[in-house]
């Protein structure tokens, strides 16, 4: 029997978070080394593991997978969480990019010069209730069933219900308007290996605090 999948990548979201919901949602166990210094990623690179020197990269069935859409393609194709065709798959494609586009911008908004960082969060919260939020509200009401795609669970229900909880810590009242939306994150949330991963203790990572921001730039040598 193969062994648990080990991912590689700091002890934080980023872009690894995804990928641990993903498998976690899926009821797959893995464990993690963490990267906790520039020297640590500089083996990492000089070892070969790294196939564009950068992580996440996570070691399963044998290879060593780099680049995040790649890893949660297979890991959604492995795991049967990618539609039964390929109409299906184009449509949890679009959804996937679109949550991708609002995830990125959560995700690099502590990045943000201070100056910078009101007008940015301005964005994303405009994004969220005109652009993104509406989409996937639209899409649940227009054929009345409980899951994004083919009515049975698939990745865009996953990443989008992590994507809920990130909007949420954001800004509790972006998803009143939403009440398909919030059921979504409920029904999803209620799924036994949701609701274990949602437990405290999980592989689950917190928000991103200052001290592990400051790790993580040293890690990652950005400025
Ligand atoms: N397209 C890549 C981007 C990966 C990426 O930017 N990784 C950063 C950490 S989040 C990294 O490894 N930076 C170190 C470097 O580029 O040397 C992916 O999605 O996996």
């Amino acid at each position: 029997m193969a062994g648990k999948p080990k991912l590689h990548y700091f002890n934080g979201r980023g872009r690894m978070e995804s990928i641990r919901w993903l498998l976690a949602s899926a009821g797959v166990e893995f464990e993690e080394k963490f990267i906790g210094t520039p020297e640590d990623l500089d083996k990492l690179k000089n070892d070969g593991s790294l196939m564009f020197q950068q992580v996440p990269m996570v070691e399963i069935d044998g290879m060593k997978l780099v680049q995040t859409r790649a890893i949660l393609n297979y890991i959604a194709t492995k795991y049967n969480l990618y539609g039964k065709d390929i109409k299906e798959r184009a449509l949890i494609d679009m959804y996937t990019e679109g949550m991708a586009d609002l995830n990125e911008m959560i995700m690099v908004l502590p990045l943000c010069p201070p100056d910078q960082k009101d007008a940015k969060i301005t964005l994303i919260k405009e994004r969220t209730t005109d652009r993104y939020l509406p989409v996937f509200e639209k899409v649940l009401k227009s054929h009345g069933q409980d899951y994004l795609v083919g009515n049975k669970l698939s990745r865009a229900d996953i990443h989008l219900v992590e994507l809920l909880y990130y909007v949420e810590e954001l800004d509790s009242s972006l998803l009143a308007n939403f009440p398909l939306l919030k059921a979504l994150k409920t029904r999803v949330s209620n799924l036994p290996t949701v609701k274990k991963f949602l437990q405290p203790g999980s592989p689950r990572k917190p928000p991103l605090d200052e001290k592990s921001l400051e790790q993580a730039k040293k890690i990652f040598r950005i400025n």
